[in-house]
């Protein structure tokens, strides 16, 4: 047997993206993965990790965690780090790139729940208009936010056959331009309620921000790829399935193809938010819009398109988006048994909850001499349905009255945005709680509790929405 090579740090730092043989190292041994990289399912992504360190990388990418993976990587080991470079038996972390270190600066009222990668929610003062401002949109971000450059990006689009076609975000400004108002929501908006009301469900602590509404402008889709040369009514294109998305970062998920060439179906590549172009942690320069979907379907720094038989393989169609029974738990569960999620169930939340002083302008506007609450938030349902009730309690829902809806100027072929409601009564009605919940135009309604729609992922959170009313006499 011969003794492992030893190799110096400084020698694996040359094969870096700029070599022609890429190497990484993982748990102090050395692999040549020149070999490897155009298999590897993320994409170019892995370059960056070449010339250095894997391990914090799949601290990121957990999926890699698996013996399958190590398993692959063993095949292309080549040595071990000379023991001079190590610490404690480890490379020395700062010897590795920050991966977030071209993130952007970000506004001071979203509510951060991690800052590597941002996961920050929407301010409550916003919540609570029809339009948020984009510096207040909601950010998640599984991976860094790439910095792409306008003028030299661009995405592929891959034809059924495997012929591609490319564009720049100048080639989009033949397509006809369209404006859809929509609201985003995340998969794991409100977990925090089924945590609290259930037991403990895995993701991050999201409160009623993580979701908000913005006007997007862009191209359809389907006129995209129809210049690209896929015609839905060919016979040889019965096969394809879904759209696949793939982002800068390695993020990527999918949509069946019967939404993408919907005539109503409003499935947009945005380049425009509010107006302006798209924010970096937004997907500047160009980012999916998938109408009434859950947001993890709204690819950001699009970078590919492909027609499949097959929906995305990433973790984020596979995996993490689905919804499992209440007794079912991810040691025991098999993923392919449910479908990823796409449309989403009716959703309402409080938003604000205050006491009218006398000679307020809503109390005269209601006509009401006594002591008053104003009780304002949102409402929204998936898949393009309307909002058509929400009720609310005062009391714990012993009794219900109904809300107004407030009007709004969204644009679309269907409702793909939120409905703000607001309810002014009397402050002798209030008890301990004030609740809501929403009906959809398919009567749609939400569960009072959570342990019926309690799943270990957390995902789709729904249950009536309960506010303390702290200010009784
Ligand atoms: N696209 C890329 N490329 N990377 C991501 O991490 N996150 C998805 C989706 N698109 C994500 C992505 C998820 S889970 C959500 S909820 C939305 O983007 C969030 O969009 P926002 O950050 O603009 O609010
Ligand atoms: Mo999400």
């Amino acid at each position: 047997e011969e003794a492992p090579r030893k190799i110096r740090m400084s020698e694996v730092r040359k094969h870096s993206r700029r070599s022609d043989t890429r190497w990484v190292v993982r748990d102090a041994k050395v692999y040549d993965i020149t070999d490897w990289i155009p298999n590897h399912p993320g994409g170019e992504v892995i370059l960056r990790a070449v010339g250095g360190v894997i391990d914090q990388y799949w601290d990121i990418f957990s999926i890699h965690k698996k013996q399958e993976v190590y398993d692959i990587l063993e095949q292309y080991y080549i040595g071990d780090v000379d023991p001079r470079d190590l610490v404690d038996g480890h490379v020395p972390q700062d010897d590795v790139e920050d991966p977030f270190e071209e993130d952007p600066p970000r506004d001071k009222s979203l509510k951060v729940h991690s800052a590597k990668p941002c996961n920050a929610e929407t301010p409550v003062d916003a919540l609570d208009k029809f339009i948020t401002p984009s510096e207040k949109f909601y950010v998640r971000n599984h991976l860094w936010a790439p910095r792409l450059d306008e003028k030299s990006h661009r995405f592929t689009v891959e034809l059924p056959d495997g012929e591609e076609k490319e564009y720049s975000l100048e080639d989009l400004k033949k397509f006809r331009q369209v404006d859809v108002t929509t609201t985003l929501q995340c998969s794991g908006n409100r977990r925090k309620h089924m945590t609290e009301g259930s037991r403990y469900a895995n993701g991050l602590q999201w409160g009623i921000g993580a979701m908000s509404t913005a006007q997007f402008t862009g191209v359809r889709l389907q006129d995209v790829l129809a210049d690209a040369g896929f015609h839905a009514e060919d016979a040889e294109n019965d096969d394809v399935k879904h759209v696949q998305f793939q982002g800068a970062e390695a993020y990527g998920s999918s949509i069946p193809i019967d939404k993408a060439l919907s005539r109503h179906g409003d499935v947009l590549l945005v380049h425009k938010m509010n107006g302006k172009p798209l924010g970096q942690d937004h997907g500047f320069p160009l980012r999916v819009l998938v109408p009434g979907h859950v947001a993890a379907r709204s690819v950001k720094w699009l970078k590919r398109i492909t027609l499949s038989e097959e929906e995305s393989q990433s973790q984020w169609q596979q995996r993490d988006y689905k919804c499992f029974g209440p007794n079912q738990s991810g040691a025991d569960v098999d993923w392919s048994t449910a479908p990823a999620i796409q449309e989403t169930p009716v959703q309402s939340a409080i938003v604000s909850l205050k006491d009218l002083p006398k000679g307020d302008r809503l109390r005269q506007v209601y006509g009401l001499e006594e002591d008053a609450i104003e009780v304002k938030g949102y409402a929204f349902a998936g898949g393009g349905r309307e909002i058509v009730r929400v009720d609310v309690s005062p009391d714990d829902g012993r009794s219900w009255t109904q809300a107004e809806l407030l009007p709004d100027n969204a644009v679309g072929s269907k409702r793909w945005a939120w409905t703000q409601w607001r309810l002014v009564l009397p402050r002798r009605l209030a008890g301990r709680s004030f609740v809501v919940k929403a009906v959809d135009e398919g009567y749609n309604i939400q569960p009072e509790y959570y342990d019926p729609h309690y799943n270990f992922r957390g995902n789709l959170t729904s249950g009536w929405h309960r506010v303390p009313y702290t200010n009784r006499d």
